[in-house]
């Protein structure tokens, strides 16, 4: 216990300028949560526990801070503990508070205490433990240091009471411990989940080899998670291909350091015909890419081009190889820590610094050159895979050159099959890609022609996760595809948004497993191969009902059983109070059906029947739009890629080589690619 003298507050008096400056931040940090965290839904709530692991990383660069654990709580709320040196919690000289109060309190006090090494700073990481506090209803710190115990607790991010010592500890023990509540009068949903912080701890972990990361969960016994990799992003790529066949016994590992510019490259090469290349800088996901990533691939390109000649793998009179050709099949995590990193583009996850692409340039070219020569007959394999590559891309440039012919000949250059809207402005206009042609008529008479246009697909379209370029590009449903979209396809350089035809694409798929198949396939096809459609936040989800319910002359339609539950309930209560239908809610369990029409109508006691929609093309057109297509009434889910490295290890294992745990995943693969309500 601590005695009367360990509780003198930490703090002196006085509720000055500073103060009130303190309050001005916080509260626009309240009105304007988005500007700080980017948004209120899932993805900022995550991003409060990550912020406040952040801090724990930066003690862990700094060299201080080896084991990091984050406990999701019962009541919801996360503890994040460290055994870094702990929050300074002595009087501020200027701020006249403790510094733990700064730190907690002052929106971007890190640079008055400046740990001056690599920061995880940069697009929305970076913010502060000051916006997590003052977006969460409560907050507590416990800080070890000196043998002591601090404490301050915050409401919205304001002290209830200064600092103050709360008794001893052993005098090794040191850290921060802090447990934050999310506001749920801020966040739309204050729940937060154990796969998606799980993920993210993961990736810290394989980033930062020297750290021990593990999370638990208490609202669920037994889950939780410990994280600690020896080999770092070695192992992250091992990790990263783990369904995937690589002809490399290892993969191949480079580090170096120039200008206080810190490079660790690791890449293999498998069987497929992706690139894959993951690219951080000082921890955080650049997914926009940026000059590390410039840098890799010039020097990718240029030691394995002379390698190949000098060795005459590669001979003169042969085709011409690309840097494409040198990344077909190819992982690679590339991180690297710059101590000022500037950050660009669309998210702010595009690296600028334009110092750090002759940096990695230099320091992967040598130490390439390097491997190379030590390893002969893994440069060898690696040469050969990139000309049958180079064989395959001039292939698929023939192919391609066709439609582009083609579509310069034909009249519209449009599909055939495709009934197009008929205004042109893409940002009002919708297709749907529709599965089987009888869903494809339904949809042509249900739609209102003026902005949305229909695409029946025949049957399952191309698996692209087995097929080459070439292949992929011979596919009827695929060209009708790319060619009614009008963007181009493939890689960033050949997307062009102002061409793309419409703003909504959206996939109507039958609400059963196989539909859920022919879903995965085009999500597949999109996120390979037309990945800018995602990234831009062009492509959805349409939600046919499952259930059509009919009482007398009210109709509902259910899309999902809890949905169907639901609406059974509501006549039960209704038929209380008319003191007539007691039994609607007897379907709920087995037995409860009444009799059937045999063609899939259930009649209930009541006068409710109940039908099930066995696909798409049940629905007449007016059903289609009532339910599916009006924009007034339908629910449509946005797709976005929550978790990259997540997302493709979801269609690896979808449709990749192995057959085994398709169907599970089939299930599951909405968690990565993450659906939003629009
Ligand atoms: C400012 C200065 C020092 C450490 C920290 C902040 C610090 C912050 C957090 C947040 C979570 N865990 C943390 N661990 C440390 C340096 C203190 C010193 O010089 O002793």
């Amino acid at each position: 216990m601590a005695d009367k003298k360990n509780k003198k507050p930490v703090k002196q008096e006085g509720y000055g300028a500073e103060s009130i400056q303190v309050l001005k931040g916080l509260e626009h940090v309240r009105r304007r949560p988005a500007m700080y965290i980017g948004d209120v839904a899932s993805r900022g709530l995550h991003h409060l526990a990550y912020e406040v692991v952040d801090n724990s990383i930066d003690e862990a660069l700094a060299g201080y801070c080896d084991k990091i654990s984050v406990t999701i709580n019962k009541d919801g709320s996360v503890t994040v503990e460290d055994n870094g040196r702990g929050i300074p919690t002595d009087i501020h000289p200027t701020e006249k508070k403790s510094a733990l109060e700064v730190v907690m309190t002052v929106l971007n006090a890190g640079g008055k205490f400046d740990r001056s090494t690599y920061k995880v700073s940069g697009g929305l990481h970076g913010v502060g433990v000051s916006v997590v506090n003052a977006l969460s209803k409560w907050m507590k710190v416990e800080v070890y240091r000196e043998g002591k115990i601090f404490y301050q607790e915050y409401k919205t991010g304001i002290p209830a009471a200064n600092a103050k010592e709360i008794g001893k500890a052993d005098k090794k023990k040191t850290g921060t411990k802090s447990t934050f509540m999310p506001d749920d009068t801020i966040f739309k949903n204050t729940i937060f989940k154990y796969e998606i912080l799980e993920e993210r701890l993961r990736e810290l972990a394989y980033l930062n080899k020297e750290v021990t990361i593990s999370i638990k969960d208490e609202r669920e016994k037994g889950r939780e998670s410990t994280f600690h990799y020896e080999g770092g992003i070695k192992e992250f790529v091992k990790y990263i291909d783990e369904k995937r066949k690589s002809f490399m016994k290892e993969p191949v590992f480079i580090k170096g350091e120039r200008e206080s510019t810190q490079v660790e490259v690791a890449f293999q090469y498998n069987e497929s015909f992706n690139e894959n290349i993951f690219t951080y800088v000082n921890d955080i996901n650049t997914h926009e890419g940026g000059t590390h990533l410039v840098g890799f691939k010039t020097a990718l390109t240029r030691t394995l081009n002379n390698y190949g000649y000098k060795n005459n793998l590669i001979k003169n009179d042969k085709i011409q190889l690309t840097g494409d050709d040198f990344r077909e099949g190819l992982t690679a995590v590339i991180s690297v820590k710059v101590p000022e990193p500037q950050f660009e583009g669309q998210t702010k996850t595009k690296l600028g610094n334009s110092e750090v692409k002759s940096i990695v340039e230099t320091i992967v070219g040598d130490q390439l050159q390097e491997y190379l020569d030590s390893n002969p007959s893994a440069a060898k394999k690696i040469i050969e895979k990139c000309l049958r590559a180079a064989e395959a891309r001039e292939a698929a440039r023939k192919a391609r050159e066709l439609i582009r012919r083609k579509s310069a000949l034909e009249f519209s250059g449009l599909p055939g099959k495709l009934a197009d809207c008929s205004i042109s402005d893409p940002e009002h206009c919708e297709i749907y890609l529709v599965e089987g042609d009888s869903a494809g008529g339904s949809a042509k008479q249900g739609r209102d022609r003026r902005f949305q246009a229909i695409l029946p697909l025949k049957g399952k379209i191309l698996n692209v996760e087995k097929a080459r370029m070439n292949k992929i590009l011979e596919n009827d449903e695929i060209k009708a595809i790319v060619t009614a979209l009008g963007s181009g396809f493939g890689s960033s350089d050949e997307f062009d948004e102002s061409k793309l035809r419409y703003h909504k694409i959206i996939l109507m798929c039958d609400a059963d497993v196989d539909g859920s198949h022919i879903r995965t396939l085009l999500l597949t096809f999109f996120y390979r191969h037309m990945k800018d459609i995602i990234e831009k936040e062009f492509l959805y989800i349409a939600q046919p009902p499952l259930y059509k319910i009919k009482k007398g002359k009210d109709e509902f339609y259910a899309y999902d059983e809890d949905e169907k539950e639901l609406i059974l309930k509501r006549f039960k209560v209704n038929g209380k109070k008319d003191g007539k239908e007691k039994d609607a809610e007897a379907p709920a369990e087995a037995g409860g059906e009444i009799s059937s029409d045999g063609e899939g109508a259930v009649k209930l006691k009541g006068g409710i029947t109940i039908s099930r929609f066995k696909g798409l093309g049940e629905m007449n057109p007016d059903q289609l739009w009532t339910t599916t297509m009006n924009p007034e009434t339908r629910t449509i889910l946005k797709v976005t890629i929550e978790n990259a490295i997540a997302a493709d290890k979801v269609f690896e294992t979808l449709m990749g080589e192995e057959v085994e745990p398709r169907r599970d995943f089939i299930e599951k693969n909405a968690k990565y690619v993450k659906n939003l309500d629009v």
